[in-house]
């Protein structure tokens, strides 16, 4: 049988006045509203936008001069997607914002039930402390700060440093179990020293009789030098995937699954001439170009890309990569919350 989608109903005099009567009861009728609640595929209200980071940096490092770290408590310029403005957010799950923290400055150590993650930009010289542990930031390294636990930024360096942070601060939002607290002091008491986290479980060891609690990695820095040594050596023994190149998801080593429950991160590198294939899915990536140049072809748009650029693909947009020489992509996504619901579905070439 072939039958379309439900539409709305004709208007009559006697259909409005029941309307406006029973509204009075806080009651509508479904199917005045069907037709904008049900669609034969996912409808996204964000739009695919490129960030150029050459365009943007004068604006992060003006910032420097507007406000400091420690009065603004995250110096963030806020990446909005353009037809969500207003709403903080880069895709309708996902938020995502380009921080900077200059030599010598603080941002005070707080919490929150949102996770968190932040990909290096720029610069060297900054840490994240989680637990009091910091992570020594090196351009291309991957630091998280899962649900709520404590992180501070500070910067013992010399030059400034800018990281590309992405949050699920939109989906914890719309579900409700927002929670935030500062620390008392600005900064988290020195907890285990510098590295423990990859020390202790990073090593596709885990200690014996561990325990784990969450669903968080408890490795929380992932350095750029090790996740391109991965994929340069995957790239040498075998073909790259006809979509992605040669793509690694970074993996929470109690689970083998994403690192936090609510977001995924991934690795891909693109090898120099890569024509990538189409592919589709109902989740949505957010790409920081780690390395190389290109570019990625998203619905009927192009977007060329280099170096630090931060790109955002949304919900069931086709899209395809390309790259001139080797490129490395570092993107993040609400993926894995569409797979623990059993909602996620991906299709190469447009068809399922
Ligand atoms: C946050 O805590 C950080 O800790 C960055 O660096 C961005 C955006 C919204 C809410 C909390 C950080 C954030 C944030």
């Amino acid at each position: 049988m072939d039958r379309a989608l439900h539409e709305k109903p004709e208007m009559t005099n006697s259909r409005a006045d029941f309307y406006a009567r029973m509204a009075t009861r806080n009651m509508t009728p479904l199917w005045e509203v069907l037709h904008t609640l049900l669609a034969e595929e996912p409808v996204t209200e964000a739009t695919p936008h490129k960030w150029d980071y050459e365009e943007c940096r004068p604006y992060i490092m003006e910032s420097a001069d507007i406000i400091s770290a420690e009065e603004a408590e995250r110096r963030v310029m806020v990446l909005e997607n353009p037809t969500l403005e207003g709403r903080s957010c880069i895709t309708e799950a996902l938020y995502a914002g380009l921080q900077l923290i200059m030599p010598g400055e603080i941002a005070p150590a707080h919490r929150h039930s949102p996770a968190a993650l932040r990909f290096i930009v720029e610069g060297t010289g900054a840490y994240t402390a989680i637990d009091g542990e910091k992570a020594y930031m090196e351009v291309g390294d991957l630091i998280l700060t899962p649900s709520w636990q404590w992180h501070d930024h500070g910067h013992t360096g010399d030059v400034p440093v800018v990281w590309l942070d992405g949050l699920d601060i939109p989906l914890v939002r719309y579900l409700g179990p927002v929670f935030a607290q500062p620390y008392p002091e600005p900064e988290f008491p020195q907890g285990r020293p510098s590295g423990d986290n990859m020390f202790r479980y990073g090593a596709n060891m885990l200690p014996v009789g561990a325990k784990f609690d969450t669903q968080n990695s408890p490795v929380f820095h992932y350095p750029y030098v090790k996740t391109r040594e991965a994929l340069e050596n995957l790239s040498r023994s075998g073909d790259p995937d006809p979509r992605h190149g040669f793509k690694l998801e970074y993996i929470n080593p109690v689970t083998g699954g994403p690192v936090m429950p609510t977001i995924g991160t991934h690795m891909q590198k693109l090898p120099a001439g890569f024509q990538g294939e189409v592919y589709q899915t109902t989740a949505a990536w957010v790409y920081s170009v780690a390395e190389g140049s290109g570019r990625t072809r998203i619905g009927d748009r192009v977007f060329d890309w280099k170096a630090k650029d931060t790109f955002v693909v949304p919900a069931w947009y086709p899209h395809s990569h390309e790259a001139d020489g080797d490129a490395f992509l570092f993107s993040f996504t609400d993926q894995p919350v569409q797979q623990k619901l059993g909602l996620f579905r991906e299709q190469a070439n447009g068809s399922a």
